[in-house]
């Protein structure tokens, strides 16, 4: 070796295959402390986050400061392109900061130590300095960080075979100064596992983000192709973890990205993105033919959309030449698809992948098809594995970590390794839809790793997710990974300082997967809150800790999808609701799980490799975190460690709701540690999600007492169960609203309940004698005001002393109040004529044609109508269809308000749009299965009554969906 120095073998691991993993960190338990190393909060100045894991700031051992400027105070960069101008901006800023001295790049070769970057292709000392035979296996991305010794001169090399390669190796050692590591012996080469290292944004052109909790979307297609230094910021983030792909809209996308104004704005983007290597992909909805082309068809086998698809692909890469593809949701929650005309997913795809070929971009299409929730499971199964070996060499299947969606805990999604002749890459989600959005700590990266480790065994023992997804099990083309970001505009990107540690750690793992979760903790840490070793040791403890926590208080034992529905005044997925959450987790009276069996179940177990199905299928030998993900029980089945599910649920629920105050406590020795700012931001979130985690556990403890009726043989309480599903209110009037007073003790109880109820309205208690482990209905007396409403109701009882479940009611399906027939002008409950009325409420029904005499009726087109038989009368069944249908109404004279009641107690309801004479008046938000919404419309009767034509439509390819109409006369829909 011509430095001298024996190499150290920090080889990529992913590309020898190995499982060390190692970042070459000193463990925090062998960090030496710093001299020096607490000073006074006042010390440290206040941070808001903006610069993530890029802090540089200066380097406090002097002797080690010492070390490091001699070593990297003078820079040079010989020639290359902007990427290596980025990598030498990136060092003068870093080092600058880190040595505390300017440091700036130079050309001319020093006769004394110096850091030097480039390519043997721009610079000659490169070529001195490192043989090219190093350098060529490494690719366009690989590098080299090496000591040399020539002329009695230390020079530490930065080397790459291209200039990406010298970006990722620039960021690669000012990791090293930031996380404090000894350079004298570096010697290392690293390439990435995988070609394809994708950040998703679900970003919407109004600035929303789906599924995003941090704030309004960055991308300002306002103020684009105008630019704002965050792009730069964003695309330094990106390059710094080897991300080099961003596809920078919403998977459920309008067609508009394809065309102008976007285009300009899109390539304004992929300038600033281009100068650190990450290329711009876009979401492209499949019916962009119809929608910006004025086809009448989007089906992939007809030679005009096959030309539109063309032509737009050429008109792109006119724009945008380094374009990288497309990313595609088809035929899933309703989007368009090849489906739509008899086609494939392979069809679509290669579609898209032809018009693509010529310019080298692809096709990234999604496999999270999710039509039907009792296929949920199976369904991308299905539908890809007869595809296999159909789909171009340009297109990439996208598979999600898990069968369902992104939840706490899920098996590995049975299509990896059931592709061998389809490429294929990972979907990872970063932000935290299921998992605590910015409010619970959730590190994910042990999830992720569960997952990338897990041995498909379907080409043979070690045909891990990590080696399918890096394309060493089968011969892919491209591979790699997708993470659904968790950036918004907040100043510290993703809204919660911690939740940036999933960021890092999915773009580290994308670089490479065989990183240990420990190693990437440790590394965020030091590059984001310092080396002092406290520090470092405790918040990477937090960090590894809290999945399982959170997995303790929220589904221990793979319990599932218990999250409440997303509607307009919650952002969903984040509170418990497991009374709305049944089809997905199929626990009832009898036991608890879902069977995913073969020999009992929905079949699901099948799709895995042999020794994994007999593993999945066997009470005995299934792993213990999936046993409800696979199977029903009783609630007395014992586990493992003797106790029985019921138990053993009651208890983690407990420990880990009191893991989350223990969790506070540890940051709270962090004070003076951590700048003031960061620290009180941490610790406002920790009481946040102490708060969650109580809500989470009173809430699922109360709902499995309620189902099993079988006391925790630790705990006695007393808690309280409406079902507002079940009743709908009259507003304005008395009711008596049904409310279960539950008793959890061992001894019978005398309790008093009161309702919490919104302003204005009125409430009663209640008082009942509950025997123990019996619930008893309480007729708690209600007043809702008059209008039409949704609301949630809490009903809280108590008794002495006994211990009360706080949230068990919160979050729930709401109940509707719907005004009484007598005060109403109309008082119409759609629906068949099969199903129940409301009393005092006229059926509006497919029959009820227009005709004259009548009060009201439909014109030209009558709609379809569907009793779910689920819910209150009045939410239960309704009218719905695709076409436009014209409700027409008999107004009496004056002001009078119409409200219509849209929703679905099912799946999830796509937009109600009311017009009166061509003009919008009202239009739903796409709901959740489960969610409801009132449209108010203003009409008049103007001085002696009329007629008025309400126009219900979807939009294009959707159904609308109508199951009340009520009018008020204007005097009396006032609260
Ligand atoms: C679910 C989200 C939904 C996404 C969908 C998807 O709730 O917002 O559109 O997945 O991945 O996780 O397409």
């Amino acid at each position: 070796m011509s430095s001298g120095i024996r190499r150290r073998s920090i080889l990529s691991a992913a590309a020898l295959g190995s499982t060390v993993g190692s970042l070459g960190l000193s463990s925090p338990a062998s960090a030496q402390p710093v001299p020096g190393a607490e000073p006074p909060a006042s010390a440290l100045p206040a941070e808001d986050g903006y610069d993530l894991w890029l802090r540089y700031r200066r380097v406090e051992d002097p002797g080690q400061l010492k070390r490091y400027r001699a070593a990297l105070g003078t820079l040079v960069r010989q020639g290359g392109g902007p990427l290596q101008r980025s990598a030498a901006d990136e060092l003068a800023r870093g080092l600058t900061g880190l040595l505390g001295t300017r440091v700036r790049p130079r050309a001319d070769a020093p006769s004394h130590a110096a850091l030097v970057v480039g390519t043997p292709a721009s610079s000659p000392l490169v070529r001195e300095l490192v043989p090219a035979a190093d350098l060529a296996e490494l690719g366009d991305e690989g590098y080299i960080v090496r000591r040399v010794t020539r002329r009695g001169v230390d020079f530490t090399v930065v080397a790459a075979h291209a200039d990406r390669g010298v970006l990722y190796g620039a960021f690669h050692l000012l990791r090293l100064v930031q996380t404090r590591q000894p350079l004298e012996r570096v010697d290392f080469t690293e390439r990435p596992a995988a070609p394809l290292r994708v950040a998703d944004h679900w970003d919407n052109k109004d600035g929303s983000i789906e599924r995003g909790y941090a704030g309004l979307s960055f991308f300002d297609w306002e103020e684009l192709p105008r630019l704002d230094d965050r792009y730069t910021d964003y695309a330094r983030v990106l390059a710094s973890l080897g991300i080099n792909g961003a596809v920078i809209n919403n998977v459920n996308t309008p067609a508009d990205y394809l065309a102008e104004p976007f285009l300009t704005k899109l390539a304004a983007l992929a300038g600033v993105l281009r100068r650190y290597g990450v290329a711009l992909y876009v979401t492209a909805n499949f019916a962009a033919p119809i929608d910006l082309g004025g086809l009448d068809t989007a089906d992939p086998f007809d030679p005009e959309v096959r030309a539109w698809w063309t032509r737009k692909a050429e008109e792109i890469y006119g724009r945008i030449e380094d374009f990288g593809g497309f990313l595609v949701k088809a035929n899933s929650e309703g989007r368009p698809g090849p489906l739509d005309y008899g086609r494939t997913h392979a069809d679509g795809a290669n579609l898209l992948a032809g018009a693509l070929r010529p310019y080298g971009g692809i096709v990234m299409w999604r496999a999270f098809v999710h039509d039907t929730d009792a296929k949920w499971d199976r369904q991308a199964y299905l539908d890809f594995t007869p595809l296999d070996g159909k789909f171009a060499d340009n297109a990439i299947v996208q598979i999600k970590n898990g069968p369902i969606d992104f939840q706490v805990r899920e098996p590995a999604h049975p299509l990896f390794g059931s592709l061998p002749r389809t490429n294929s890459m990972i979907e990872l989600q970063v932000t935290q839809e299921y998992t605590g959005h910015a409010t619970h700590l959730c590190y994910l990266v042990p999830q992720w790793k569960e997952v990338l480790d897990f041995d498909t065994l379907k080409a043979g023992e070690g045909s891990t997710v990590a080696r399918v997804v890096t394309g060493r099990v089968h011969s892919y083309a491209h591979f790699g990974f997708a993470g659904v970001m968790n950036f918004g505009d907040a100043r510290n990107w993703t809204g919660s300082h911690l939740a940036a540690a999933n960021t890092h750690g999915y773009g580290r793992l994308s670089w490479n997967p065989d990183l240990s979760a420990q190693d990437l903790a440790t590394e965020w840490t030091r590059m984001t809150f310092g080396n002092d070793p406290h520090v470092v040791e405790t918040v990477s403890a937090l960090l590894l800790d809290s999945w399982h926590t959170y997995e303790d208080y929220t589904s221990p034992l793979g319990t599932g999808y218990l999250t409440h529905p997303p509607d307009g005044s919650v952002t969903g997925h984040f509170d418990p609701s497991p009374t709305t959450t049944t089809q997905f987790h199929k626990s009832d009276r009898e036991g608890i799980g879902y069977d995913r069996t073969a020999a009992t179940g929905d079949g699901f177990t099948e799709l895995y490799a042999p020794a994994t199905r007999d593993a999945y299928e066997s009470l005995e030998n299934c792993p213990e975190e999936l046993l409800l993900f696979l199977h029903h029980v009783p609630y007395t089945h014992r586990l493992a460690s003797g106790k029985t599910v019921i138990q053993h649920i009651y208890d983690t629920h407990f420990s880990g709701a009191a893991r989350v105050a223990d969790m506070r406590t540890e940051w709270e020795g962090l004070r003076r540690r951590v700048d003031l700012r960061r620290f009180t931001d941490v610790h406002r979130q920790f009481g946040e999600q102490l708060t969650g985690a109580a809500q989470w556990r009173d809430t699922l403890v109360a709902y499995w007492f309620d189902l099993s009726r079988i006391r925790d043989e630790r705990r006695g309480w007393l808690q309280a169960i409406v079902a507002p599903a079940d009743t709908a209110l009259l507003g304005g009037e008395r009711n008596e609203l049904p409310v279960q007073v539950v008793n959890a003790t061992g001894a019978g109880l005398r309790t008093v309940t009161t309702l919490e109820v919104p302003e204005g309205w009125r409430s009663e208690e209640a008082t009942a004698y509950v025997a123990s482990r019996e619930g008893e209905t309480v007729k708690m007396p209600v007043v809702p005001p008059s209008a039409p409403a949704l609301a949630t109701l809490h009903a809280r009882p108590r008794s002495g002393a006994v211990r009360v479940l706080d949230s068990s009611l919160r979050s729930l399906a709401k109940v509707v109040v719907v005004p009484p027939a007598a005060r109403c002008v109309h008082a119409l409950d759609a629906g068949p004529d099969s199903a129940p009325v409301l009393t005092g409420y006229t059926r509006l029904s497919p029959a009820g044609g227009w005709h004259e005499g009548a009060d009201f009726g439909w014109v030209g087109n009558t709609p379809d109508a569907t009793d779910t038989g689920l819910f209150d009368v009045v939410r239960r069944d309704y009218v719905r269809d695709s076409a436009p249908a014209v409700l027409r109404l008999k107004l009496p004279a004056g002001p009078c308000t119409a409200h219509l009641l849209t929703g679905d107690p099912n799946t999830f309801n796509r937009s109600l749009i009311v017009r009166v004479n061509g003009i919008e008046k009202a239009r739903s938000e796409q709901l959740d299965g489960r969610e409801f919404t009132w449209l108010r419309i203003p009409l008049d009767g103007g001085s002696s009554g009329r007629a008025v034509d309400l126009e219900l439509s979807a939009n294009e390819r959707e159904t609308w969906h109508l199951s009340a109409c009520v009018v008020l006369a204007d005097d009396r829909s006032r609260v």
